[in-house]
């Protein structure tokens, strides 16, 4: 393989610091994975599945103490603190290397450094960005296998000798007190060590798709954001794309690839999890998914919620921290409605019930061509035509199930207003109200006041700016239970969405923005309470005005960066509740 000098002294200056006793360049190649599976079976660090019913799928249990991101443990370590902005943990520069360098100094003694030049993007897409990681586990090499192109597709990517971002991660000794994820964009460097789990580890995910890339994409014109992407094709063939963004565990993956019960209505699969988008050269606003693969949640997927992932993780998937059969299939809460008798859990140990069997943040790691709703575009280098953008949360109160924003100004500001319920996805309590822009409170490379006003300028780059919508599921009735079906009904949402796009879809206007008419969503064949949704959609004014309340404190921290404009949109909603 060849590679730039740059990116060779960069290598260089990592193997200078962790001492591995060997160098492996990667190729990508399917032996290159194949031997990385048979050394970590050999090793433990892969269990085997049953090859009759789950081929070439593995288990891996990772440290007990490192199974979801940690965000106290994640900075973005700009020369200016106000650079990362008050939503962000900040650490001068000097300081993060001089700390992390410690731990990183002889961390990969007696083990071998992988070193993956990887793309981000399809290839031949001007929009895709190359990555040049090093790491010292299997795992994570494997796993970027999956996850993104690998090898010599990313080298001839690079545009320029210093054309890529680098990675350096080492397990180090996986101590959270020894953990740190660090960011410096104006480097495009990273940083991570005491973690080999998810989003602190797979480097060209949360680290370089969205923080390094969000800060790259401010300087450059263009959006890095935690969406899916998705084609909703129309009885008369007509496919419509959508990305939407959802904070972690809140339904993208669910979502991505949903399986239509209304007749001749479809969705295509695109990504699950990120989109760049930029604007062309006609003013049209495009996306590409820049994975290759899905990480997504096991708990609650199965047959019955999301059939195509339940499908597509039948082989060659790598699964972590899921329950285990006696006959060596994986198991987690909610893939069928009971237990399987003498189930392992997650740690290894026999499954006490009454304990979780599969953590709550297990994952399955698969390619994206093993979707069965895969688009057949979803590589296209142009990437799709987006239509609509949605915003999605968590929320048991408050948030109606769907409305439309007036226009994109206002959709910008309910972006930036969003707020939701912390899930296992995150190291921390679960089911915290907070504060979580456009899903990207922990992904945002930058000051999220620059964040909004860059939202608010491309709007104006847009010759015809997508409609915005605001998404959620998660509303529940006084004793607990989810007033909307959600999973494959979705869909229905998804048809009124492209029903306004196509100007047929009916509205009503209020505070908030529009919501659906009497009768415009199709719920034919649904079988719902009566009244629940109504109750779904109501917009409970008392509730709002606390809600609104709450933001002046959040957008407080901002100061006078905060765009005017989401100040003025902020004042626009009251007067629309005080009238
Ligand atoms: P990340 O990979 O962490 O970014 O998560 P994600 O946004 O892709 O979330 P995912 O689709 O994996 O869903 C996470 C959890 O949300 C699942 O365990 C589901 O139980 C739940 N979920 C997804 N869609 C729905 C829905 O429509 N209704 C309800 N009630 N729950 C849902
Ligand atoms: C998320 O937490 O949003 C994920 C999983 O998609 S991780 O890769 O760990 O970030
Ligand atoms: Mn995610």
């Amino acid at each position: 393989m060849t590679v730039t000098r740059t990116a060779e002294k960069w290598v260089d200056q990592a193997a200078d610091l962790t001492r591995p006793s060997r160098v492996v360049w990667c190729d990508g190649s399917k032996a290159e994975y194949d031997g990385l599976i048979e050394d970590m079976l050999r090793d433990g660090t892969l269990l085997p599945l049953n090859s009759r019913t789950y081929p070439n799928c593995y288990l891996h249990r990772s440290h007990p103490s490192d199974v979801a991101r940690t965000e106290q443990l994640t900075f973005i370590c700009t020369r200016e603190r106000d650079a990362a902005g008050p939503t962000n943990n900040w650490m001068a520069p000097a300081e993060a290397k001089d700390k992390a360098g410690a731990w990183f100094r002889g961390s990969m003694r007696d083990r071998t450094m992988y070193v993956i030049p990887y793309l981000m993007g399809p290839a031949g897409s001007s929009m895709s960005r190359v990555g040049l990681m090093v790491t010292d586990s299997a795992y994570v090499v494997a796993s970027m296998h999956l996850m993104t192109r690998v090898g010599q597709v990313a080298i001839q990517h690079m545009r320029s000798e210093d054309d890529f971002v680098g990675g350096l991660h080492s397990l180090g000794d996986l101590s959270p007190d020894r953990r740190l994820i660090l960011h410096f964009p104006e480097e495009k460097l990273i940083w991570s060590i005491g973690s080999g789990y998810g989003g602190n580890a797979l480097l060209g995910k949360k680290c370089h798709a969205l923080r390094i890339g969000s800060s790259q994409a401010r300087e450059e014109g263009w959006l890095a954001e935690h969406m899916l992407i998705l084609g909703v094709e129309d009885p008369g063939g007509e496919v419509t794309y959508l990305a939407a963004a959802m904070p972690s565990a809140s339904g993208k993956t669910n979502l991505s690839m949903v399986i239509s019960h209304l007749p001749g209505w479809r969705v295509w699969t695109v990504g699950d999890d990120i989109a760049w988008m930029h604007v062309d050269a006609t003013g049209q606003l495009r996306a590409i998914n820049p994975e290759r693969g899905f990480f997504g949640v096991a708990p609650n997927t199965s047959p019955k919620t999301n059939p195509n992932a339940t499908t597509m993780v039948r082989s060659n998937t790598i699964f972590t921290n899921v329950a285990l059969t006696p006959t060596h299939e994986p198991w987690w809460e909610g893939l069928t409605p009971e237990a399987p008798p003498g189930l392992t859990d997650w740690l290894g140990e026999p499954w006490k019930p009454g304990t979780p069997a599969a953590h709550p943040n297990s994952r399955f790691t698969v390619s994206v061509e093993q979707c069965p709703s895969v688009a057949p575009n979803w590589e296209d280098p142009a990437g799709v035509p987006i239509s609509g953008l949605i915003f999605g949360s968590r929320r048991t109160r408050t948030i109606p199930l769907v409305f439309e924003a007036f226009d994109w100004d206002h959709g910008v500001f309910l972006g930036s207003a969003m707020s939701t319920e912390t899930t296992a996805a995150i190291t921390g309590k679960v089911g915290v109200v907070r504060q979580d822009p456009m899903a990207m409170l922990p992904f945002c490379g930058y000051n999220m006041a620059d964040y909004f006003a860059h939202w608010l300028a491309t709007g104006r780059k847009i010759a015809k700016p997508p409609r915005l919508f605001r998404v959620n599921w998660f509303r529940r009735d006084d004793a607990g239970r989810f007033l909307w079906p959600g999973y494959s009904e979705n869909v229905r949402i998804l048809k009124w969405m492209v029903e306004r796009i196509r100007g047929t879809g009916q509205a009503v206007e209020s505070p908030i923005g529009y919501l659906p008419a009497a009768g415009a969503l199709d719920v034919s064949g649904l079988d719902m309470p009566r009244g629940a949704l109504d109750e779904a959609l109501r917009v409970d004014a008392g509730e709002w005005r606390e809600a609104l309340d709450g933001l002046e404190g959040f957008y407080g921290q901002f100061g006078d960066r905060l765009p005017r404009t989401i100040v003025a949109q902020l004042a626009e909603t009251r007067r629309r509740f005080a009238s």
